[in-house]
């Protein structure tokens, strides 16, 4: 029984320690200025932890707005570390990074832990937290109608941190046209709300310039759950017309993140948006009717999960990632890895972080990391009970399949 220890060891070990591919995030290279967020205060005031505390409060929503940075992270401190215990993952998360910092976390004094970040500068500080967390590349999640953002992008700083990647976003095309139609008229391009076929010569060409300007990886937008396909839609047109012939052209991946309902509790700004229930069979249609055209696709649904991972092992052009936003839960990210090993092997990306302020990189990958090794540990102990013999380097090669591979491989950039 020694070498199943030694086995299951070697495993979490290797599972806790491989460099990964973050394939989607909301962080910024450090030079996107204070579009990067961190330190303290960004990590108490994430949206997460503000729908937390609400739960807690019969504050008006607007006097919390209406607070400083560090006036609402002090109230979300008190609200969620000091008047209840911080077991959900996002509370238990910030004393993870504090812990992981080297922070006495037991001294629980809060601007004792802002003194110990105002030492640090941006860019040692993303080095030294990429380090902990073990996080090699970044993919960001870039909008070109974001008025801070594009400067950036438009001087060339924007591919300088050769860690950093891009993602192009552009929810507003799928999921708000008459806004998208506005935004890019401001940037001149002729496109008007009626569709014809100018306006759609205007979107590829939006797009096409912004894809080689970022250098994106892959085109990306979210959409709620009630996302059909086909339909008599203005998203069908979009994705047919536009999205789809352009990243043919570009030979990007087109990824979609389904199931959110934008703004079901609008006074709670960003942390407002709720989960639905989707329709996969809209994301089998894609991958049957272009069968040329790379998808890779999260759904926010826990009810979702188990048919997208059935639908992957109809369609190779599918690769499913991710526990999306309210699925980055221990119980859940441990129930989705175990069936979709179960069903689809290593060939899948079982996790990103999301993250929007740095320093989560260190709970989020040290919580999944811990998940993954634990169910592949599972799966080799039963092999090995069956005789079949799994080396250290055929386990390095399944990790790094799921942590890096599969992500690059199936944008072609391997
Ligand atoms: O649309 C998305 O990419 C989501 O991840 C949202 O940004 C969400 O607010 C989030 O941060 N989830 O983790
Ligand atoms: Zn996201």
């Amino acid at each position: 029984m020694e070498d199943l220890k030694l086995l299951r060891q070697t495993v979490e070990r290797l599972a806790g320690e491989m460099p990964v591919t973050d394939m989607h995030t909301h962080l910024y290279a450090p030079e996107f200025g204070k579009l990067l967020l961190w330190g303290v205060d960004e990590l108490l005031i994430y949206h997460y932890l503000i729908s937390e505390s609400f739960r807690w409060s019969d504050q008006e929503y607007d006097d919390f707005w209406s607070m400083s940075k560090k006036e609402q992270a002090d109230l979300i401190w008190k609200t969620l570390f000091i008047d209840h215990s911080p077991v959900s993952e996002a509370t238990r998360g910030f004393i993870t990074i504090l812990r992981r910092l080297g922070l006495d976390v037991s001294s629980r004094n809060l601007d004792d832990y802002r003194k110990a970040f105002e030492t640090r500068t941006v860019k040692e500080h993303v080095d030294t937290v990429m380090q902990i967390a073990g996080v090699q590349k970044i993919v960001m999640t870039n909008d070109p109608f974001d008025e801070l953002e594009r400067p950036v992008w438009m001087s060339g700083e924007g591919k300088k941190d050769p860690r950093f990647y891009a993602a192009l976003r552009v929810d507003a095309l799928l999921n708000n046209w008459p806004f998208a139609v506005k935004e890019l008229q401001k940037l001149g391009y002729a496109v008007e709300e009626t569709w014809s076929e100018g306006t759609k010569d205007e979107v590829r060409r939006f797009l096409k310039e912004w894809i080689v300007r970022m250098d994106a990886l892959y085109l990306a937008v979210s959409m709620p759950g009630d996302f059909t396909y086909p339909a008599e839609h203005h998203r069908s047109v979009m994705i047919d017309e536009v999205m789809i012939p352009v990243c043919q052209e570009q030979g990007i991946p087109f990824a979609l993140m389904i199931g959110v309902r934008r703004n079901a509790n609008p006074s709670l700004r960003l942390a407002g948006d709720m989960s639905m229930s989707s329709d996969v069979s809209a994301v089998e249609a894609l991958c049957r009717r272009y069968p040329e055209q790379k998808f890779i696709v999260t759904m926010l649904a826990r009810g979702n999960q188990h048919e997208l991972a059935v639908l992957a092992r109809k369609f190779r052009n599918l690769m499913i990632f991710g526990c999306w936003w309210f699925l980055n839960i221990d119980s859940i990210v441990e129930e989705m890895t175990r069936f979709r090993v179960e069903l689809l092997g290593t060939s899948m990306i079982p996790i990103h972080s999301d993250c929007r302020v740095f320093e989560q990189l260190i709970y989020k990958w040290e919580y999944s990391r811990a998940i993954i090794g634990r169910v592949l540990a599972d799966k080799y102990e039963k092999l090995h009970l069956s005789g079949w013999r799994v080396t250290e380097e055929e386990i390095r090669r399944d990790l790094d399949d799921m942590y890096n591979r599969n992500f690059w491989r199936f944008i072609g950039r391997e």
